[in-house]
């Protein structure tokens, strides 16, 4: 079943049902000022940190997995009846209330129609501003006058830390205070404190309403329900009135009573703002909205700002599905993961208050090529967060101090100890950020350690490298560390895994080739013999004829091996063996094959097979979680990224696409209800064949999944693969594709690039003609460019 559509030219999502399987949401803002909202209205919203700068009360893992949210109740002062303008938390029957939520580029509108009454609430944060807007607009569409009254409500939390706002009741009840002063509500929390107590000074809050006049307000919670009621039907607004209640020593809310009597055709306007400014700040805030045309200007300017980034790179291929979650979709929430990484979500409560190292940085590529001016930024700051002695910070805090940071070989430091992958992963992002640009000087470029001490790009790299080989395990290969890319793989401090080991394999290439650039022919042997040793490692230890193991723990017994009775086959081995250049083709293609024979099912391959459940080793934590779910066999997204680009980089564009379909979000909006989660938005895993659920997904937006699958789709199936001297366009697609087009921004210049597949190939480009020349092999060399460039590509 289907619960909307992608509606592409104006790049939204359209719910028609508001019934959906799951909350599906939005984000609205950044972390300066961030809103999640679902297609009910529901949600929260904070400044600057999800945890500790909580202004709207969320429930985790309450009943309604979004309430509370930010409503707007309608009341029909004749009869008594009322609504609300989302479907929920009111709920009126579906076959008399009609709803439409158009989630967009940062901006939700839902829209509603009861008994003759439109309407209609934008929700956003206009562009770097620190507060958010609902537009509401209702219309009467009656053929007689209707006396209505609006209620804007929102549930404030009593403490900025979601917490202590959530358990620590004995102290966050009373500490907050209402005032209602100029058409708004003014929260106070802890206002006596003049100076900071314990850390903490007086905040304030406000909820307004400007283009129209507040008739009545509750800043009360419990006031406005009352007593054994709920947001559906709460006694402020099923009586028609509310009390005047400000809270002391209870729960504070924000609740606007507005009356309005339209007459026929006739619609009113007006807009309810909420942040955290104080009674001065907020009038001035609501003042500007005074004149409703703001929102329309703010509405637009955020619409071009995400469309201006998002139009850098448009495809259009014969596939629909696959150009919404390209053109708009996926890289959106590559965006958001890039922006927000895993800070603030319906599962995500950002406690961490920080950026996971591995996490981050590997988000950064799914955005490089729509915006590479904002990789650099956070590159940098990733690269600050490397210790000197060259591992990864396992967390970048938000307020990260370059310099002065603790590290894993302090005794006070509490925080997770290294991992072994966190800077390897660095490689393939600036690899990917210098091709997309030609800026190589950035090697050159000085960056703080974390710790102490800075050094050039160059030299953090080698570091990483260095890194890795201090920590060797018994066999040659990089220790396993704490953990590698899998949260749930203790192989023993010396244990060693072959994706940690394929990922250095890689570095190692890409560092060698820029240390042959730079001239450093003692680096450039070095690596040579270590690339070669490690190969060697691999071929001798961990090739078993037809698959990759996955690794050898510290007692030097083999995880991942065909003979194992469980988890005796793993994913990413297979596809980060062609991934890193380390494997021979025949060898790619034997791991790729029995991927698919084994590993695949009709949403995606699995983790590993069969999920552990009789046979697990003590570092497996993996059991923990019921078969055929998340590291234990689930259909764990981001690896699916990586078999896509596998497929694509072995000319194998049928399977790429394949693999690519099975997990695509679009793809399932026709069976919304089994995948239950958003159809625009990749999930952290799918349930797989053991499951009684197969297909369901779970851990919205904020995943790796966004970038490895944008990678695997832009590099991998696309074939847009730069240098720093040009393009190499080299795409592996289904072979009944005849032609597609793709739209680049690269280096300034547009790129409008034909390709067509007259022979039903799967890979590879055999002529390119650039602006009505042709050129040699499939390399599109940066000294062609004009302005504006006409490509044809020809498979
Ligand atoms: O790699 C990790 C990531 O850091 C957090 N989520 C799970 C992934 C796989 O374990």
């Amino acid at each position: 079943m289907n619960y909307g559509y992608f509606d592409g030219e104006n790049k939204e999502y359209v719910i028609t049902k508001p019934n959906t399987p799951a909350p599906w949401a939005n984000y609205l803002g950044s972390p300066e000022y961030g809103a999640i909202i679902s297609n009910n209205a529901g949600g929260y919203s904070f400044v600057k940190s999800g945890a500790n700068g909580r202004i709207i009360r969320y429930r985790f893992n309450a009943i309604n997995m979004d309430q509370p949210g930010r409503y707007i109740y309608l009341r029909d002062n004749d009869n008594g009846d009322y609504w609300s303008g989302s479907w929920q938390p009111v709920g009126k029957p579906l076959d008399k209330y009609e709803n439409q939520c158009h989630h967009g580029t940062a901006y939700t509108n839902i829209k509603s129609k009861y008994t003759n009454i439109k309407a209609e609430t934008l929700y956003y944060v206009p562009l770097d501003k620190t507060y958010e807007v609902w537009r509401v607009k209702v219309t009467n569409e009656d053929t007689k006058v209707r006396n209505l009254s609006l209620y804007g409500y929102v549930e404030f939390s009593n403490e900025n830390n979601y917490e202590q706002d959530s358990v620590n009741l004995q102290y966050t009840q009373y500490i907050t205070k209402t005032y209602f002063r100029n058409n708004k509500i003014i929260q106070t929390i802890n206002e006596n404190v003049k100076q900071s107590v314990n850390g903490s000074t007086g905040k304030e809050r406000f909820f307004g309403v400007a283009g129209a006049e507040v008739a009545a307000y509750e800043g009360d919670r419990d006031t406005f329900v009352g007593e054994y009621r709920n947001y559906s039907n709460p006694i402020a607004v099923e009586s028609g009135k509310c009390q005047k209640v400000l809270n002391y020593n209870t729960n504070s809310c924000g609740a606007l009573q507005i009356d309005i009597t339209l007459n026929p055709g006739e619609t009113k306007e007006l807009a309810f703002v909420l942040g955290a400014h104080n009674d001065d700040a907020s009038s001035k805030i609501l003042a500007s909205y005074e004149d409703l045309s703001q929102v329309e200007k703010e509405l637009q300017e955020l619409k071009d700002y995400w469309h201006g980034k998002l139009n850098n790179f448009q495809i259009n291929t014969p596939d629909e599905n696959f150009n919404h979650m390209i053109n708009t979709w996926n890289s959106y929430q590559c965006f958001i993961t890039f922006v927000w990484s895993r800070a603030a979500s319906f599962q995500y409560c950002g406690l961490r208050n920080g950026y996971g190292f591995r996490d981050t940085v590997q988000d950064i590529q799914g955005i490089i090529h729509l915006a590479p001016e904002l990789a650099l930024e956070k590159i940098k700051f990733m690269i600050s967060g490397q210790v000197d002695n060259g591992g990864g910070l396992p967390l970048v805090k938000f307020d990260h101090n370059p310099g002065h940071e603790m590290t894993p070989d302090d005794p006070a430091y509490t925080y997770d100890r290294y991992r072994a992958d966190d800077a390897l992963w660095l490689f393939p992002t600036i690899l990917k950020y210098i091709n997309e640009t030609g800026n190589d000087d950035f090697l050159d470029e000085v960056i703080p350690f974390a710790n102490k001490g800075e050094a050039t790009v160059y030299e953090h790299l080698k570091r990483a490298i260095n890194f890795s080989m201090e920590r060797q395990g018994n066999n040659g290969m990089p220790a396993g560390l704490h953990a590698d890319w899998n949260d749930c793989l203790r192989m023993g401090a010396k244990g060693e895994s072959t994706f940690v080991a394929f990922q250095l394999y890689y570095a190692m290439a890409i560092l060698k080739n820029i240390a042959t650039d730079k001239k450093d022919d003692a680096y450039v042997a070095y690596l040579d013999e270590k690339l070669a040793e490690l190969k060697e490692t691999m071929q001798t230890k961990c090739w078993e004829g037809d698959q990759f193991i996955r690794g050898i723990r510290e007692d030097g017994i083999v995880v991942g091996s065909k003979n194992d009775p469980e988890a005796n086959l793993w994913l990413n081995p297979q596809s980060w063996a062609v991934i890193s250049g380390c494997a021979d083709k025949e060898q790619c293609e034997k791991a790729l094959d029995k991927v698919y024979e084994r590993l695949n099912t009709p949403y995606g391959a699995v983790l590993l097979d069969p999920p552990y459940k009789d046979h697990a080793f003590d570092g497996a934590l993996m059991l923990l979680f019921n078969p055929s779910t998340k590291e234990n066999g689930g259909i764990f997204s981001q690896s699916q990224g990586w078999i896509i680009l596998a497929e694509a980089l072995m000319g194998r564009g049928n399977k790429a696409f394949e693999y690519y379909r099975e997990c695509s979000p679009a793809e399932m909006n026709d069976n919304a209800e089994v995948r239950k989660l958003e159809p625009y938005a990749h999930g952290q895993f799918i349930e797989a064949k053991e499951s009684p659920f197969q297909g369901r997904a779970h851990v919205h937006w904020l995943t790796g999944t966004a970038s490895t699958v944008m990678v695997g789709c832009v590099e991998g199936i696309l074939g847009m693969r730069p240098t720093v001297d040009g393009l190499n366009i080299s795409p592996s697609v289904p072979s009944d594709w005849k032609e597609f087009s793709i739209f680049k921004s690269f280096r300034g210049k547009k790129l409008n690039i034909l390709v067509k597949n007259p022979d039903g190939k799967e890979g590879g480009v055999r002529e390119l003609i650039v602006n009505g020349e042709k050129v040699e092999g499939s390399f599109l060399p940066v000294s062609m460019l004009k302005e504006e460039n006409e490509i044809i590509a020809t498979m």
